[in-house]
């Protein structure tokens, strides 16, 4: 489902971007990630963003004590005290909440919104900051300027004439700070559903549903200082060089020092092959670089289970063939037997597996996963990192409770340089399922809420992303909010998405940015432009501050320094307040205080949650902020047996085989150009890549076998066996890769609509982005235009 782009309405205010027409060129890129074209793309962000001389200054105070949070990735910072570290995709993020481009009420003026719908999703984000609410108005077509106060009154009225509260459906993106995310589920709940849909589900939903029952908490379990302790890494299924490359620091001096470094990815991601730091200036000036990976396992789409069962199994033979000769134990005895249940399961399951299926299914020689148990087995401590590569999957629970028996086997939980690191996305989808973001909330927390705010909150479970989407296809639902996020983009599906979205009564995007959800919309829309995390909030008793916790716990205030864009925007928070002050009149929860200081906000925040977040104004004023309470670095688990659980997956695949020999696994991934279903630039530099993105990496062989010539155009077609509807995507330029055969990849979100709503993992409902089966075939007349 490609956005095509219409011709650029150039008598017509707003930015023109450039998108060939001939899609896609090709040059394979030979330098190491980082170095000098990390800080010539910054600089070009700059640039292009037109962002003003304070923008560079800002960077530099960007995860300082007294900065804001970068809005990029969750990855932590040293202590947030150190001097600037620099990343390429932070400041990409940053320019573009810093860019001098606005999307006014003249600009809504000079375009239908149809006319915007024609405009890719490149285009769309490109106009710059929103700047004024606006309504959609249906004899026009275009989006009008509305007060704030009428735009709240418009979702009081619809949401109090609903006949169900389940009736709407409230998204959040994990950009959202702490504080607006925890009033805005009082909100919700104190309005009467557990509806609470958030990008979480989509992303790693499967660590946070597949750790609590193996380890008693849906989190990771590492400090950034275990890096530096640690005898070996693995990355697995995450493409930190882009995504994450803050973490590259890390990597790069744990190699340094020697430490083996195990990737596992299907694809060779530059960056964990080698890495310039644009700190160093001896990288930089002899143009050297840092190895990454020690070991670098290019494992099928979808075989990681295999992959680690192979480990698993090596390691429980090599501890009884080290006990029958006398020797020392491999595995961790005493911690097996003080903190863990279900070891002699997980060995039953071990041995019953077949080299045949493990060697099939992973795709990696024997020899290699013989190296890769060795490292692990030769050392102490051992930290695993995974992203995307795992949780995307139709058993991605699974996968993800396959890691933690890995690092179960030797005890690598509950000391230093050890432990379990989901990396997880965006800058805040940690801290807002920790302040109560949860369709699925527990017993626990609705009777804090209860407790605290004197309402009983609903019992029942609310929807999920899936089930929202399910919702909104049948027409069980008529109101949707988002805060923050591009939902009609990011979930499965998309095509279908977008035709239900029109039949709502009412959606509202609460935003920074023109998306797709702008322009696909209800039969009323809202457009509620928001301050984004660079800019200086002003509230009743002054500047405000807010927090995030990022993917290792740690809580910080996070305080904007930039004059926002215009001064009609409104704050998350002061959003979240006005909607519940139209839609809840007298329900005795004072929103006006909360609005005017964020630190009442986070009164109740600790009043809710006391263990986690007990002196909690006190605690976020000391730089660096505090780490939250995590049961496994204690070695204590707060599961139903007490002890940590081997957890044993049935067979080896984690995505069933749906029997069409033809089929291949495409795995939805992102560009280094993009964030999300933002689209910064149309190159992906180390995947070499320049101006498309229409772009599907093939093996050779699986080329060659269907006649498909280089760089040629191929259509696409998922073959799941979801329902009838026919799921095709064309005008994909098919580039020969280092990819194993039987595995394809391409970009998210062109590739949304090949993928079935219904496709996704049973126990976590994450859908299975990274392993969608497709058949691949040239398209009728090679060079036609994209279709
Ligand atoms: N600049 C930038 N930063 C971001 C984002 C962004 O879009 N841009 N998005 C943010 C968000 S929300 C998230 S969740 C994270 C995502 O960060 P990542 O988890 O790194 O995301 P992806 O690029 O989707 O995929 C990661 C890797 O998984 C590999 N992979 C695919 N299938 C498999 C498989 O079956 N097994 C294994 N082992 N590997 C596989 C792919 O080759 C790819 O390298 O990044 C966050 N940070
Ligand atoms: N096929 C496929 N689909 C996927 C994925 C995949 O790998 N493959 N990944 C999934 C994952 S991991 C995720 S997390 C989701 C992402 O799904 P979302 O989180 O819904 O999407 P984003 O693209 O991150 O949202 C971008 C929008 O956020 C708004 N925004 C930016 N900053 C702020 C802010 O500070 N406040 C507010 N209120 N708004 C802001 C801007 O208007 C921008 O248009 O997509 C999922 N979808
Ligand atoms: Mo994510």
């Amino acid at each position: 489902m490609s956005d095509k782009p219409a011709s650029p309405p150039d008598d017509k205010p707003g930015a023109q971007v450039a998108e060939p027409e001939t899609g896609p060129v090709f040059e394979p890129y030979e330098s190491p990630a980082g170095g000098w074209d990390a800080l010539r793309a910054v600089a070009r962000a700059l640039r292009e963003q037109s962002v003003l001389l304070k923008g560079s200054e800002t960077l530099l105070s960007m995860n300082q004590p007294e900065g804001f949070d970068c809005p990029g990735c969750a990855w932590p910072d040293p202590k947030h005290t150190s001097s600037f570290e620099f990343c390429e995709n932070g400041a990409k993020a940053v320019s573009f909440e810093l860019t001098k481009r606005k999307v006014t009420p003249e600009f809504f003026a000079a375009y239908t919104v149809s006319e915007l719908e024609r405009q890719s999703d490149y285009w769309l984000e490109e106009q710059g900051r929103l700047t004024e609410p606006m309504r959609y108005n249906r004899t026009t077509d275009r989006y009008e300027p509305i007060s704030w106060e009428d735009a709240f009154a418009m979702i009081g009225t619809h949401l109090r004439a609903l006949e169900s509260p389940d009736r709407a459906d409230f998204y959040t993106s994990g950009r959202t700070s702490n504080e607006a995310a925890f009033l805005y589920q009082i909100f919700v709940r104190r309005f009467g559903t557990n509806n609470l849909p958030d990008c979480s589900n989509m992303c790693h939903e499967a660590t946070s549903v597949g750790l609590p029952e193996s380890i008693g908490i849906g989190k990771g379990t590492v400090l950034l200082e275990d890096f530096d302790k640690t005898d070996a890494i693995f990355v697995i299924g995450q493409n930190p060089g882009t995504n994450s490359p803050r973490m590259m620091t890390p990597l790069r001096e744990a190699s340094r020092r020697g430490v083996p470094i195990v990737a596992m990815n299907p694809l060779l991601e530059r960056a964990l092959e080698r890495f310039a730091a644009p700190q160093d200036p001896i990288e930089m000036a002899t143009f050297s670089s840092t190895r990454i990976a020690s070991e670098y396992c290019q494992v099928r789409v979808g075989g990681d289970v295999a992959a680690l069962k192979g480990v698993m199994k090596l390691i429980l033979e090599a501890h009884e063939a080290a006990v029958r000769a006398g020797g020392e134990p491999v595995l961790d005895l005493p911690f097996i037997a003080q903190h863990t249940f279900g070891f002699e399961a997980l060995s039953d399951d071990l041995r019953r597996t077949s080299w045949d299926d493990i060697l099939r299914v992973s795709g990696l020689p024997r020899a290699q996963i013989e190296r890769v148990a060795h490292i692990y087995m030769q050392v102490k401590s051992v930290i695993i990192c995974f992203g995307m590569g795992i949780t995307q999957h139709r058993y991605g629970t699974e996968n993800v409770q396959q890691i933690a028996n890995l690092l179960m086997m030797r005890g690598n939980f509950g000391r230093p340089g050890a432990g379990i690191c989901p990396v997880r996305g965006h800058s805040n989808v940690q801290g807002d399922r920790t302040v109560g973001i949860d369709e699925k909330p527990s017993a626990a927390l609705l009777s804090q809420i209860e407790k605290v705010f004197g309402f009983k909150p609903p019992q029942n479970h609310g929807r999920a992303v899936v089930d929202t989407v399910q919702a909104i296809i049948d027409g069980r639902t008529d109101v949707f909010i988002g805060l923050g996020g591009n939902f009609v983009a990011a979930v499965p599906d998309a095509k279908v998405v977008k035709d239900a979205m029109r039949r709502l009564k009412l959606t509202v995007g609460i935003n920074t940015k023109l998306n797709r959800g702008h322009v696909v919309h209800g039969e009323e829309a809202l457009i509620l432009p928001c301050l984004a995390r660079s800019d200086i909030d002003v509230q009743a008793t002054g500047r405000q501050a807010v927090t995030v916790e990022d993917s290792m716990s740690m809580v910080h205030a996070s305080n904007g320094l930039v004059t926002p864009p215009s001064p009609s925007l409104k704050s998350e928070v002061s959003i979240v307040c006005g909607m519940a002050r139209a839609t809840l009149p007298g329900t005795g929860i004072d929103w006006d205080a909360l609005e005017g200081n964020y630190d009442l906000i986070r009164d109740k925040i600790e009043a809710v949650f006391p263990k986690l977040f007990a002196d909690f104004n006190t605690r976020i004023r000391v730089p660096g902020g505090f780490h939250l309470y995590n049961g496994p670095r204690n070695r204590e688990w707060n599961t139903a047996t007490g002890r940590a659980n081997f957890l044993v997956c049935a067979g080896v695949a984690e995505d069933p085989e749906i029997g069409d020999p033809a089929a291949l696994q495409l795995a939805t991934i992102r560009s280094h150009d993009q964030y999300n279903t933002t689209i910064y630039g149309l190159d992906d530099r180390y995947r070499g890549v320049y101006g498309g993105r229409m772009v599907v990496f093939m093996n050779e062989d699986d080329m060659a076998d269907r006649q498909i010539v280089p760089d040629s155009l191929v259509e696409l077609e998922s073959v799941t066996g979801g329902g009838d509807v026919r799921r095709t995507a064309s005008g994909f330029k098919a580039r020969p890769y280092s990819i194993p055969r039987g595995s394809i990849a391409a970009y998210y979100p062109e590739t949304n609509g090949l993928l079935p709503l219904s496709y996704h993992d049973k126990k976590s409902k994450t859908p299975s982005a990274k392993s969608i089966p497709v058949v691949v075939r040239p398209m009728a007349s090679r060079g036609a235009a994209p279709a």
